[in-house]
């Protein structure tokens, strides 16, 4: 398994060869453009991808949906290839932002799981492939933090004044106060969302920030002890730092699911469903999931991983924690009553 630093020292170094060393042998017009989220691949796939099709690899990353949404409603970067949330689908295939996929390109589809095609946004998977799923989660310092919490509840526990951080998400955050008041994460009723933006505004005083980006090296660093963040980027802190752990919510949590598009403006197209296709081959998606540590939708690729991964509750929650969580859902014209609450919330 490959450790936090090792990681993003390879990324780092996979970024540079993908854009210099391929740069010389593949042919000019051979450039692929990818947007994906922050540590979300491991780095030796981007490069060998690179070498098995000749190409230049131009590889950005975001930390929001909304990041994406704006960059792609803006005809910025050129991509090729993005990672919507299944949330995100609606908005980018509601603008026509995306093209359709060309499933004769795309065999090795066939190794996912059926139960994670058809996401609402996309009933017939005409647009998206699943890439990775999970959940909204806890990283605590277990030297800093005891007993063990098992809920939302040690977010707003002023015993940890200073030392907490929460998504700079407003959908990620509003639903884990909405968790925590016992409603529903997709809520849009005005008298929860009052109650969420109360409990967001006495959280204040006791956070250390909001960030999408930096709280695995927080927790790493033993800055922060409590962090909310997604599941497998907590997990990549674990494996750096053994005092930190993750908690899934035992009440429920929320569950995303990201899939593979091409933005229909893209330029290679032709690459981008090699890419894709290579993604999901059983044993590159293996080693792909133990990289990133996200839960892998590829039904063949998760038998492929080491027992105790396939077994590890905080990737893959047991079912009563499942039956208990939400899929985030897209609320569409109301995200303005939730975009109200942040407001106050971060003014
Ligand atoms: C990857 C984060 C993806 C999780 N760093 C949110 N969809």
């Amino acid at each position: 398994m490959i450790c936090r630093r090792k990681f993003l020292t390879a990324v780092v170094a996979t970024w540079g060869s993908a854009v210099a060393g391929c740069h010389v042998t593949a042919r000019s017009d051979r450039v692929l453009r990818i947007f994906n989220w922050s540590d979300y691949i491991a780095p030796h796939l981007v490069e060998r991808f690179a070498k098995l099709h000749d190409c230049h690899i131009v590889y950005d990353s975001y930390a929001s949906d909304a990041e994406l949404e704006t960059r792609l409603a803006t005809g910025g970067g050129g991509y090729d290839l993005v990672f919507p949330s299944d949330r995100a689908l609606v908005p980018l295939l509601a603008k026509e932002l995306l093209q359709p996929l060309n499933k004769s390109l795309l065999p090795a589809a066939r190794h996912l799981d059926p139960q994670f095609l058809g996401v609402p946004a996309d009933p017939g998977n005409r647009y998206s492939l699943p890439y990775f799923w999970g959940t909204l989660a806890i990283g605590v310092r277990v030297d800093r933090v005891e007993p063990r919490p098992d809920s939302f509840a040690v977010l707003f526990d002023s015993r940890y004044r200073g030392r907490i951080t929460v998504l700079d998400d407003l959908e990620a955050t509003i639903g884990a106060a909405l968790l925590h008041l016992g409603y529903s994460l997709n809520s849009v009723d005005p008298q929860h969302l009052a109650e969420a933006a109360q409990l967001l505004r006495a959280q204040r005083p006791l956070l250390q920030a909001y960030t999408s980006d930096s709280y695995k090296e927080r927790l790493i660093a033993g800055e922060a002890w409590v962090a909310l963040g997604w599941s497998g980027d907590l997990l990549q802190a674990s494996q750096e730092e053994e005092r930190i752990d993750v908690v899934v919510p035992r009440g429920g949590t929320m569950l995303w699911v990201d899939s593979m598009a091409i933005p229909r403006a893209a330029r290679r197209p032709d690459l981008a469903h090699a890419f894709i296709d290579f993604l999901l081959d059983p044993q590159i998606a293996c080693d792909n999931a133990l990289a990133v540590q996200y839960a892998t939708p590829n039904a063949a690729a998760r038998r492929l991983l080491p027992p105790e991964v396939q077994a590890d509750p905080r990737v893959y929650p047991p079912q009563e924690v499942l039956s208990r969580s939400q899929w985030l859902a897209y609320r569409g014209p109301q995200i303005v009553r939730l975009e109200a609450v942040w407001r106050q919330v971060r003014a």
